[in-house]
């Protein structure tokens, strides 16, 4: 079990959540002698940087938008004396890629992972109706032995650098919101719904867990305010008549409130807002509430101008108003769990998203995408350090699913992107990461991963422990681009009809396919790259994808351009937006747009 609570931070009736949002002080370690120089007391400067987001892209120097290694932060807050008695915890959101939280110079907890929620617990170590020091240091090394993989070098004039496993920046530091939190000694630590919908009728399966042995009840208020059910105990059923279900863009959200009591004193009361809904596989279809939907959406980024990979709750409005325009209903949050404020905003307007835990580069090349795509086979997971990896992997996953288990919109977890699946070894690892997803979802959503060009039948020795089989394949781009697309699309075909050949009985799912494209650049009669060929392209792979009825999506890869490493294949990032990195449409949009529109949400049914 996780020894921190994963619940979003709220202030109710008996808990306090307070931003910790705004300007921090900030040094980075050049000289990697922090610890040494007593930072974690107080650290040098008076540097200050907005929280969230990624520090790379504020300054003018390219040695701190590169810079690997460790960064400090630093706040003073305020503890109010009437806190006293309760739990006080520091909640960050994520720090990229780990953490050591210090308050008033003594450490009080660490964290691995970059993309998902910790919490420090500082009640024995702060001063109350006082100011508090808080430090922390966040490292942004890449190795093999945690997610996302990639390696840390030493440049001859001394300075580190990432070389990621992956195709996004190496954005880091605090890119999520922090809390300073007060809650009750006993309190409400986790929750799981599952649900049954008969006729009319709902019933939600419910467990909670506490930190004590108190009463606990649950109730549940619909949209207008009204009770709607009401069950006793730590484990038991709500029963909703007449319910509302939770829908493709008609999300009905139901208010749910648990409560600790103690005779008729209120112990600890947390809300949130839930969704009734089922999930199911059944031969190739998805279905939601028994009825099937077909995904049309996006790979997407958290990723935008100045603030890197920060969250921002304009440009998350700005994307949800575009996929809504564009006619999409799902995304999967490639290539790491996003913020939750996402999942929320998913949620109230119905969007289907496939949550991704962040083992990506878990293929042994610095560009996983490009080697793949040449067929070679190579043996990631042989290495010595794979345990290691699979201990990381496994850890990030168990958070995610304790994170994110309660989101209507959550209706599959992808568990890896293109790893290496040709390999012997490959197979155990699967094995464990597949079944602890089965085994910690009450759920039991399909598990998913997305599978690299070269993972086809002959070669690829995993897809059988997908509930939904992913592809992301480049035919017409990385495979015959250009004027050979008709080539592209005779290889397409044939790879479809050699999965259609085993007659698998699982929806496939295409989670990426795209081209680059610059948002400046047309051309008659078109180029890759120009504005025209992104077009053509797009009606190729769109008249493979209807030729299959086992396709059950499409999640065309990239949502957004976005930044990436430098390198000779991508022009200042990634270039596959459908949308610029300013939000803007390229000509593609419109076109899928027109597509998008016309499908039914049970397309191919
Ligand atoms: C795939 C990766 C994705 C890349 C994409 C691309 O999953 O992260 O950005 O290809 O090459 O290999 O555009």
């Amino acid at each position: 079990m996780l020894e921190y609570s994963m619940l979003y931070p709220r202030t109710t009736k008996s808990r306090r959540a307070v931003s910790m949002d705004g300007m921090w002080k900030f040094h980075l370690d050049q000289e990697e002698w922090g610890e040494e120089k007593g930072f974690a007391e107080g650290i040098p400067g008076k540097d200050l940087i907005p929280v969230p987001a990624s520090f790379q892209d504020f300054y003018t120097g390219k040695e701190i938008r590169e810079f690997t290694g460790d960064v400090w932060y630093e706040k003073d807050i305020f503890v109010p004396g009437e806190w006293e008695g309760n739990k006080i915890f520091i909640r960050f959101g994520a720090a990229t890629h780990r953490a050591v939280v210090f308050v008033n110079g003594k450490e009080i907890a660490s964290h691995e992972g970059g993309f998902l929620p910790f919490c420090a617990d500082v009640t024995e170590h702060v001063c109350y109706n006082a100011y508090n020091k808080v430090v922390v240091k966040v490292n942004n090394e890449l190795t093999v032995t945690n997610i996302p993989c990639g390696e840390t070098i030493t440049l001859p004039n001394g300075r580190k650098m990432s070389k990621p496993y992956f195709d996004f920046f190496n954005y880091s530091g605090l890119q999520r919101s922090v809390y300073l939190m007060s809650v009750p000694k006993e309190y409400v630590f986790d929750f799981d719904l599952d649900y049954k919908i008969s006729g009319r009728d709902a019933e939600i399966n419910y467990s909670v867990q506490t930190t004590g042995e108190h009463a606990v009840e649950v109730e549940l208020f619909d949209e207008e305010g009204k009770q709607a059910a009401l069950a006793k105990g730590k484990s038991g059923v709500l029963e909703v008549e007449n319910a509302h279900l939770w829908r493709v863009h008609k999300a009905y959200l139901y208010r749910l409130v648990i409560r600790i009591t103690d005779g008729d004193r209120l112990l600890d009361e947390y809300e949130q807002e839930i969704g009734i809904r089922t999930v199911e596989i059944k031969g190739t279809s998805i279905l939601l509430n028994g009825k099937p939907v077909y995904l049309k959406g996006f790979g997407k980024h958290e990723d935008s101008d100045i603030v890197g990979r920060g969250f921002q709750i304009g440009v998350m409005k700005r994307d949800f108003e575009l996929m809504k325009w564009i006619g999409a209903n799902s995304f999967r949050t490639a290539h790491y769990p996003y913020s939750e404020e996402i999942y929320q905003m998913a949620d109230r307007e119905g969007f289907l998203i496939i949550d991704e835990v962040a083992a990506v580069g878990l293929f042994a090349s610095l560009m996983n995408f490009m080697e793949a795509s040449t067929g070679k086979e190579t043996a990631f997971f042989e290495k010595e350090t794979t345990p290691l990896l699979l201990k990381a992997h496994k850890r990030a996953l168990e958070e995610l699913i304790t994170r994110d288990k309660n989101h209507p919109s959550v209706i599959a977890w992808s568990l890896l992107n293109e790893p290496e699946t040709s390999s012997d070894a490959a197979v155990p690892y699967f094995k464990e990461i597949f079944d602890l997803a089965h085994e910690l979802d009450v759920q039991k959503r399909p598990r998913t991963f997305a599978l690299v060009m070269n993972s086809v039948p002959g070669v690829c020795k995993c897809y059988p422990f997908s509930d939904i089989i992913a592809l992301n394949r480049y035919y017409g781009w990385y495979v015959k681009g250009g004027y050979e697309i008709s080539e592209a699309e005779v290889l397409f075909r044939k790879e479809l009809d050699a999965w259609k050949a085993l007659n698998l009985n699982k929806p496939f799912l295409f989670t990426e396919y795209g081209a680059d494209t610059m948002g400046t650049e047309h051309k008659l009669p078109s180029v890759m790259w120009s504005q025209e060929y992104q077009e053509e392209y797009l009606n190729m792979v769109n008249s493979v994808f209807d030729s299959y009825d086992f396709i059950k999506g499409e999640q065309v890869w990239n949502f957004a351009d976005f930044q990436t490493t430098e390198g000779i294949l991508r022009v200042n990032g990634n270039k596959k937006g459908i949308f610029t990195r300013q939000r803007q449409p390229k000509d593609g949009a419109y076109l899928l747009r027109k597509r998008w529109k016309k499908l039914p949400l049970d397309y191919k049914a």
